[in-house]
């Protein structure tokens, strides 16, 4: 018997996201233009801030940066949504997270499929924040009927990315060879389409619903809807924006900026209005494709977590209305309540953090302690914050209505159903926060064997 060998899905995934950027890149040129000026900003703010440039060396991040990106997709139905998820497991990309839009009304909830592993996500932790398409949340039955149809007549995948995919199940991975075609044909259903598969009057209608609803239903596929490089400047890469004939979005969403970033700050440049031809021939547009940025910080436990939703709560309350600046300051004297050290964030049980041995620890194996503080206080271990891998649900909602109009309807709010959506996906979705208590843990652990001698 001939062995075959088989290639990382990491490989899968690093191919794949190179791909989908420079198909991206020839869709949208302008997201070419921002890719330039993040890294630009990024090599500046590396030149400028050497303690940054140590952190992150330290960190594992540095290698990853010129590569890291997110995408978002919309799908119309259970089995779109399944198979996407065998898609993605191709590329060791598991569904992580469950996000309800509805609550910023948006008919959609969401999970973002992404690698889940410390050495999978320092290799290339491309994510893609899928969303699936709630049509029990429109009212009108007869559109509602009509939504359905036309997605059930559509086939998002090529025969040959299914073949694949089956094919990877079945072998557990694929060869070199397979794995290109595999990117090749997994590429087409993200690709854009001109033509739209409905006449202008059904897609009018649909958009009269939600411009979310006409974007997901009346194509061939769930083209990607951008792409986001990670920046380690987000102000100076906003600002910079409109230098580059960029139109950015009001505000940078989520926390404000500071010594120690958290979560995820994200922004982006307004999506294009594009030609369209309806079946029937008619001309139209449709806008939906953009350009996003984002700035990484660390993972939050449930107590920052819950901290930081009251004060954005709060800020955003104080910063209604207010431009980008005005908005940032209120949000920086909100949020001065949490700390902003490492060392307050770990001692106050607020961020996770992975724990490694220093030099002097190395030299004091088998003959230390077992308590991790009192190891952290000599020096012999050393704590690195722990790197936000997900989404927020608020800033995704602020992302899609700056993309999408403004378009907001409050009746979709408290409608949250995680069963419904998992049952649709065909599997549970994993929980955030437990991944990252994991990975701390695991950390300690592995510091207090290696002490132990
Ligand atoms: C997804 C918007 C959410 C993010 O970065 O929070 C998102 C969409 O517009 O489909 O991508
Ligand atoms: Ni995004």
């Amino acid at each position: 018997m001939t062995q075959t060998t088989l290639l990382s899905a990491n490989d899968v995934r690093d191919r794949f996201s190179k791909a989908m950027s420079a198909m991206y890149q020839t869709e949208v040129p302008q997201y070419g233009t921002l890719l330039e000026l993040v890294e630009q900003v990024n090599r500046e703010t590396l030149a400028q801030q050497p303690e940054l440039r140590r952190r992150l060396e330290a960190q594992g991040e540095l290698d990853r940066l010129s590569v890291e990106r997110h995408g978002a997709i919309r799908v119309g139905s259970a089995s779109e949504l399944s198979m996407l998820r065998r898609l993605f497991a191709v590329m060791g990309m598991y569904p992580v997270g469950y996000y309800d839009l509805s609550e910023a009304g948006v008919p959609v909830h969401s999970t973002a499929f992404r690698p889940i592993e410390d050495e999978a996500l320092a290799c290339n932790p491309f994510r893609v924040f899928t969303s699936l398409l709630r049509l029990e949340l429109i009212e009108s039955e007869a559109l509602r009927q009509r939504a359905e149809e036309i997605l059930a007549k559509r086939d998002i995948f090529t025969p040959k990315a299914r073949e694949l995919i089956e094919h990877f199940e079945a072998q557990g991975g694929l060869t070199s060879e397979e794995a290109d075609q595999f990117v090749e044909e997994a590429l087409e259903t993200f690709r854009w389409h001109q033509d739209a598969t409905v006449d202008l009057d059904t897609y009018q209608a649909l958009h009269d619903e939600h411009r979310l609803i006409a974007d997901v239903v009346c194509f061939r596929g769930p083209h990607i809807n951008h792409l986001t490089p990670r920046t380690l400047d987000i102000d100076e890469a906003q600002r910079r924006m409109p230098s580059v004939g960029m139109n950015p979005k009001a505000v940078i969403e989520g926390p404000p900026r500071r010594e120690c970033p958290i979560l995820l700050r994200q922004t982006s440049f307004k999506a294009l209005e594009e030609t369209i031809r309806f079946a029937g021939d008619a001309q139209g547009t449709h806008t939906a494709r953009f350009g996003e940025i984002e700035q990484r910080g660390m993972a939050l436990t449930p107590k920052g977590r819950a901290l930081y939703d009251q004060l954005l709560g709060e800020g955003r309350k104080q910063a209604a209305g207010l431009d980008n600046e005005a908005h940032q300051a209120v949000m920086g004297k909100v949020f001065a309540a949490l700390p902003d050290s490492d060392e307050a964030m770990r001692r106050e049980g607020l961020a996770y953090f992975h724990y490694h041995l220093t030099e002097a620890g190395k030299d004091a194996v088998g003959n230390a302690n077992a308590d991790i503080e009192d190891l952290v206080e000599r020096g012999l271990v050393e704590a690195q914050p722990i790197t936000y891998e997900d989404f927020l649900p608020v800033s995704a909602a602020g992302i899609f209505q700056s993309n999408l109009g403004g378009g907001e309807n409050e009746a979709y709010a408290g409608s949250a159903n995680r069963e419904a959506f998992e049952e649709a996906l065909g599997a549970p979705v994993t929980d955030e926060l437990a991944l990252y208590a994991e990975r701390e843990q695991a950390s300690k652990q592995r510091v207090l064997a290696a002490l132990a001698g």
